[in-house]
């Protein structure tokens, strides 16, 4: 197939916007060269651009899909046919180890199961480690990196899943040891228990109270803890869904000082304020639809801090954190409505997003006096700085000879028109909301194409992708993107780590 754009067409990389008219060929599900006036016989299948933007096809490397914790959200099916609509391509979703468990092979055997033969788009997991014996970080975690499983997230909160310090330190040094990336949950588990059971005796219970019960003190703390942590072993590490400035500063300071320390933020901290749990007239449970962890942040210089670490280069990569779960469901967010009484910690966390993520940072990237961010940021945060942390460098993120053809083309802009108003009944995924209801974004995927293959088809039938077409993808390890190791830690002599590391 060959891509054809017969006006101009303006292809989005991580570095460059290619000069108009520039065509993408495409072979065996591969893009194969860049140029003008390609080569084409009876057979080359064209697509024309029309002069629209095309940029690599996303890659979601934060999304829960088949989760014990949100039974009621989505599984591979439902979240990868989302994505897809969305312009992901790929997606790295996690696969979960129980507390009580000694091995992760059995969870991710399990998670392979789950996803196989049942995504639309590509795949991976990432590991959640609850349990890191010895025995997993010395055997297993090997095990993992050869079957393309490089990467892991810790947390430093939430009772079955959190780590102790000693804990984090040890499978930081496996991680030094053996190559794979680190992921953290970084908020301070006592900060927040000591504030909920406090609220709690004192009647304060509804979804507002989610976000009073985790203030951006407890996400600083445990930010700049984990930072310490990291240089002391000098392990590369991603701090996950960002939301505070106080937190972010720890991180842009440590990259200043090419600490290997990235960042990841999410839409919901780009754009929804703590006022949305506050419910409403007509359901003042409602707010519980906008629980997610760490909570929304209370004032609008908080969300334009987080913009500003989106256009400066602090964070590295811009995911969804799709963590879906039903609404309307005794087993989803009304898990925290019983009896008529509203509990905000027993509301599962998360937002679901995975379908609006590009379409919500896209509306703001351009050379427009408005924009936000360059086309190029957006590409690095969207696509291409995921890949190459997460070990698909050379397959996934880049318009280039020898990548996978995952490409999103958008309307030209001659036809955005109004834009597009976003909506729960447009949408794919397997919940029954979504927080960006009405919100109006300035373009939407026109096509999405899964190696080279549509597999998104907006003015068409929708989705045409198959759903056993998502193949599991073995990964590397992932490259630092920003920072090195091999420095010295603050008031350490050179080579002072070699007594004990
Ligand atoms: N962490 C996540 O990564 N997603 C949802 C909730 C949470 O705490
Ligand atoms: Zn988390
Ligand atoms: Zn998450």
């Amino acid at each position: 197939m060959k891509f054809s754009p017969q006006k101009a067409v303006y292809e989005v990389t991580a570095s460059e916007v290619l000069a108009p008219g520039i065509e993408i060929g495409i072979e065996n599900g591969k893009i194969s060269c860049l140029g003008t006036s390609l080569p084409r016989d009876d057979r080359t299948k064209i697509i024309d651009a029309k002069g629209a933007r095309v940029t690599p096809g996303g890659v979601d490397s934060h999304v829960h899909f088949a989760q014990d914790n949100s039974p009621t959200g989505d599984d591979f099916t439902s979240g990868s046919r989302s994505a897809i609509a969305g312009g992901t391509t790929t997606v790295i979703a996690f696969a979960s180890q129980l507390k009580t468990e000694t091995s992760v092979i059995p969870c991710i055997t399990e998670y392979h199961t789950r996803a196989k033969d049942k995504s639309y788009c590509d795949y991976s997991f990432h590991l959640i480690l609850t349990n890191p014996t010895p025995a997993i970080m010395q055997t297993e975690m090997p095990l993992l990196i050869k079957q393309g499983i490089t990467s892991v997230k810790l947390y430093m909160t939430y009772e079955p899943l959190k780590l102790g310090d000693s804990q984090l330190l040890a499978v930081l040094m496996a991680a030094r040891a053996l190559g794979f990336t680190t992921m953290v949950h970084a908020e301070n588990s006592d900060i927040i228990s000591l504030i909920t059971d406090r609220l709690e005796a004192a009647g304060h219970s509804s979804p507002y109270f989610h976000a009073i019960s985790r203030p951006q003190i407890a996400e600083n703390e445990a930010t700049y803890r984990i930072i310490s942590l990291a240089e002391l072993t000098d392990t590369p590490i991603l701090i996950v869904h960002m939301s505070s400035e106080i937190a972010m500063r720890h991180v842009r300071k440590a990259q200043t000082r090419m600490l290997p320390i990235h960042a990841e933020t999410c839409p919901q901290y780009l754009f929804l304020l703590s006022e949305r749990l506050k419910g409403t007239e007509k359901d003042a449970f409602e707010g519980a639809k906008c629980v997610c962890s760490p909570p929304l942040r209370h004032d609008p210089k908080d969300l334009k801090a987080m913009w500003r670490g989106i256009a400066n280069g602090t964070f590295t990569i811009f995911s969804s954190d799709h963590a879906p779960s039903t609404y309307d469901h005794a087993g989803g967010k009304k898990l925290g409505l019983k009896d008529g009484i509203m509990r905000y910690k027993n509301i599962p966390n998360g937002v679901p997003g995975v379908e609006t993520r590009l379409p919500l940072l896209f509306s703001h990237a351009g050379r427009e006096k408005d924009s936000k961010l360059s086309l190029q940021r957006f590409v690095q945060l969207t696509s291409s700085d995921p890949a190459k942390l997460y070990g698909l460098e050379g397959t996934k993120g880049n318009i280039a000879p020898g990548y996978d053809a995952d490409l999103v083309i958008w309307y030209p802009e001659t036809e955005v028109g109004e834009g597009v108003v976003i909506g729960q009944k447009m949408l794919h995924h397997g919940v029954d909301y979504t927080p960006y209801e009405g919100m109006k974004v300035k373009n939407w995927p026109r096509y999405t194409l899964l190696r080279g293959k549509v597999v998104w088809d907006r003015d068409g039938e929708g989705i045409v992708g198959d759903v056993t077409a998502g193949k599991f993808l073995k990964r590397g390890k992932g490259k630092i993107v920003i920072g090195k190791t091999g420095g010295e830690a603050n008031g350490m002599l050179e080579g002072e780590r070699d007594f004990w590391y």
